[in-house]
């Protein structure tokens, strides 16, 4: 974790991390021959603030029963979340090696079953919110003061099944639960507006009953704010971060293309993906 002294230097911590992350999500799609790299990118730097910043966690006790609970709904985010894991040290960084081989615990989505630090198996889509709902009313009924967080693509929202839950999570006042939407504007098939809209979308989750926070999810800054400004878990309003992010950000030749969906890189182009993720590397 960060030993730093003061906002700024957390931020420049964190920027570090998502760089170095960056990196290994590009090593591990090429040990996998392959991988969900649009996607992985956009919602690396969430993840980074929230593991390295907002989640109570204790990787030397995975169940630890007072941890903030994360859920990673958009399962095919594994390639961003393993390497975080490991790097946090739920887990040794040397078993990343054989990423999505065959007998690796890592497939292209995570099970928790094989890999410490994952609450919930994912994969198909639409599911994460509705157990997060039944997560979060297990920690009401308890009365625990942790958290939990789950996150969804925006593609991941044509399901109704999500919207079964939002309607859920406010109708029993989930105050303890917070959604983040990675708004990255694609999903598997093209542009999100394009397939099916869904837009104005904050205002969908306003409705449903939800307090709705947008954000730039490349700021660091911003993200930092939304998820320390959270109400406390006692309160009565679930949240929702909408996160609006680039897929594919930090490589050039991704970067809000749409086919970068899943792929694979050859040597040339690993190269010059590494090449552009150094360049978001904080200078100092
Ligand atoms: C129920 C279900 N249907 C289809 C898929 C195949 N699938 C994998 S990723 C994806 C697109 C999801 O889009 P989005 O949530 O926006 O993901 P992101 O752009 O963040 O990668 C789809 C349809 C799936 N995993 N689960």
């Amino acid at each position: 974790m960060a030993k730093v002294a003061t906002r700024e230097e957390l931020i420049h911590f964190l920027q570090n991390k998502a760089t170095d992350l960056r990196r290994k999500i590009i090593e591990l799609s090429v040990i996998a021959g392959g991988g969900h790299l649009g996607g992985a990118l956009s919602a690396i730097d969430i993840l980074v603030v929230l593991y390295y910043h907002v989640l109570r966690i204790d990787p030397k006790n995975p169940r630890w029963e007072e941890r903030d609970r994360f859920i990673l709904s958009k399962g095919h985010g594994a390639l961003a979340l393993c390497p975080v894991l490991a790097d946090r040290g739920f887990f040794p960084e040397e078993l990343l090696s054989n990423f999505n081989r065959l007998d690796s615990p890592f497939g292209m989505h995570p099970d928790r079953n094989k890999v410490p630090g994952v609450e919930m198996s994912t994969g198909s889509l639409g599911h994460g919110l509705g157990v997060a709902i039944g997560v979060a009313l297990s920690g009401r009924l308890d009365r625990a003061n942790w958290r939990v967080y789950c996150l969804l693509g925006d593609g991941e929202c044509h399901e109704g099944s999500v919207w079964e839950a939002a309607m859920a999570a406010a109708h029993y006042k989930l105050g303890n639960l917070c959604a983040i939407v990675d708004r990255n504007m694609f999903c598997i098939d093209g542009p999100t507006e394009k397939i099916m809209a869904l837009e104005p979308f904050k205002r969908k989750w306003e409705a449903f009953g939800w307090n709705a926070i947008e954000v730039d999810g490349h700021d660091f800054a911003q993200l930092i704010e939304a998820f320390e400004g959270l109400p406390p878990v006692t309160s009565t309003v679930p949240t929702v971060v909408i996160a609006k992010t680039v897929k594919g950000k930090g490589v050039s030749f991704m970067e809000g293309v749409g086919a970068w969906h899943y792929g694979g890189l050859d040597s040339e182009k690993e190269r010059r993906a590494l090449e552009d993720i150094e360049k978001m590397r904080p200078k100092g």
